[in-house]
């Protein structure tokens, strides 16, 4: 279904240098300065696990060191050396419309003059529901928490309570942010580092939780003859983004459909990185398969904390305070979060933007593609609109375990080869990358460029 190809305290620390902009892609990579960012590194180990706040940014399975951002703007990221590179990450997925977008910053300054948090409704609430149910087409009613991890383990305690069932069915590779219910073989910073389930997951929560390979109906339909009457419902991102990117084959969103229908139970997109992305309507709109519950983040607020989950009117009645399922946050709703949603959505919204985002992004996926058969290398790899990906081999690949068989330690020596020329990619071959509306051709151009340079000296 993809678009055609396969495939530390730092108290003491040198002041940062003069700009060196490594927009050109030449065989030999110019070196790259990152001392400052090694030092700021080096200090945050002492002071934070892994010196990071989230783990693949850590770089772990990539090498080298992780570099520190200074600044983001547009299709950039600026590293603390003054190194500027091309961003395919985008904060993991949020700035769709580029980073730090000056609409968006100009209607944040405006709300930051009325206050940061009310704890109390808001009218940007309203405006933001109102604008990702016209959006979305399960969502009749959505409840706004702080992050993909929330709206998920939120809507599963909503999947069971409506259900008055326990078990859940999740793919491998997908990841549904880091709830114990979801850390059974997950994908994203779970598959980066090669970790087996989490401890500290009791093994009963886990034992709820059974794990089908994606695009596997087959295994679906197995689980639920195995366990009568007592699966919830499913969960699945439409299209994965977190075991590197997978796309679903011909019907199979249709089939799982079908399957939850015929044993009542519950399906569940998590679109939170394809919500906004896929399309202005989710994957959902483009695939043409509606859920009954959907999980949201990144897009919808614009780069600030947000997350939501959202659904038939029916099944959100079951939440506090209009029904008996309890779900809170302090912070939920907050009216920037809302304000850099509402402005995203905006400007998301306007005439021939995901036309925009699919040309820039097919024409960069295949030209990495044909950048890797042009010295031999094996690849393969798709794209959907404004989010793409390969896998270092033949391919293609449909399942985690098949991603889990590509040459990560050659991913490795492209991602370091792809920074010394000045692109960043996402430090892991097992996440998705993200395009935005800031890319301007010469940006591709460019990517390119410095892929053809990259393969040529990792083959
Ligand atoms: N969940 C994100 C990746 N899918 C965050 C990764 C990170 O920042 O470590």
């Amino acid at each position: 279904m993809g678009d055609g190809w396969f495939r530390f305290g730092g108290r003491h620390l040198p002041p940062p240098s003069a700009e060196p902009v490594l927009t050109s892609a030449s065989v030999s990579a110019p070196a790259l300065n990152t001392a400052r960012s090694q030092a700021l590194f080096s200090a945050a180990q002492t002071l934070m696990p892994g010196g990071v706040s989230s783990p693949v940014r850590a770089f772990r399975s990539v090498g080298g060191q992780p570099i520190v951002f200074d600044r983001v703007k547009g299709a950039y990221a600026w590293d603390v050396d003054g190194n500027r590179y091309i961003d395919y990450i985008g904060s993991w997925g949020p700035a769709i419309c580029g980073h730090a977008h000056p609409e968006v910053i100009a209607a944040l300054h405006e709300a930051l003059d009325k206050g940061t948090s009310f704890g109390a409704p808001c009218e940007l609430e309203n405006t933001l529901a109102a604008m990702v149910i016209d959006a979305v087409p399960s969502v009749e009613m959505v409840r706004f928490v702080n992050s993909g991890t929330e709206a998920c383990m939120s809507v599963l305690r909503l999947m069971r309570a409506y259900t008055g069932r326990e078990k859940i069915i999740k793919f491998e590779g997908c990841y549904h942010g880091h709830a114990d219910m979801f850390l059974v073989k997950a994908g994203s910073g779970v598959a980066t580092l090669g970790l087996p389930d989490s401890p500290g997951v009791p093994r009963s929560t886990a034992a709820s939780t059974l794990t089908a390979p994606y695009n596997d109906l087959e295994a679906v339909k197995t689980l639920f003859a195995e366990n009568p009457g007592a699966i919830a419902g499913v969960i699945l991102e439409p299209v994965v983004g977190n075991a590197g990117f997978i796309t679903p084959e011909p019907g199979f969103l249709e089939g799982i459909r079908e399957i939850t229908k015929e044993n009542d139970a519950l399906l569940v997109f998590d679109e939170v990185m394809t919500g906004f992305r896929i399309s202005y309507g989710g994957a959902q709109a483009k695939f043409g398969i509606t859920p009954d519950l959907t999980t949201m983040g990144k897009v919808i607020g614009g780069g600030l904390p947000v997350g939501a989950y959202g659904g038939r009117a029916e099944i959100m009645a079951m939440v506090a305070p209009a029904g008996p399922m309890y779900q809170a946050g302090t912070l939920s709703g907050n009216p920037l979060a809302m304000t850099a949603g509402i402005k995203t959505l905006e400007l998301l919204k306007q005439p021939g933007t995901y036309e925009r985002l699919d040309a820039i992004t097919k024409r960069l996926s295949g030209g990495i593609l044909a950048a890797a058969e042009a010295v031999g290398l094996p690849i393969c790899g798709s794209s959907i609109s404004a989010m793409f990906g390969f896998f270092l081999c033949e391919g293609p690949v449909h399942n985690f375990e098949e991603a889990k068989a590509a040459d990560t330690v050659r991913f490795g020596k492209l991602h370091r080869a792809m920074l010394e020329r000045g692109v960043y990619l996402a430090p892991s071959a097992f996440e998705a990358g993200f395009t935005s509306l800031a890319h301007s051709d010469d940006d591709i151009d460019t990517t390119i460029a410095a892929f053809r340079d990259s393969f040529a000296e990792i083959a």
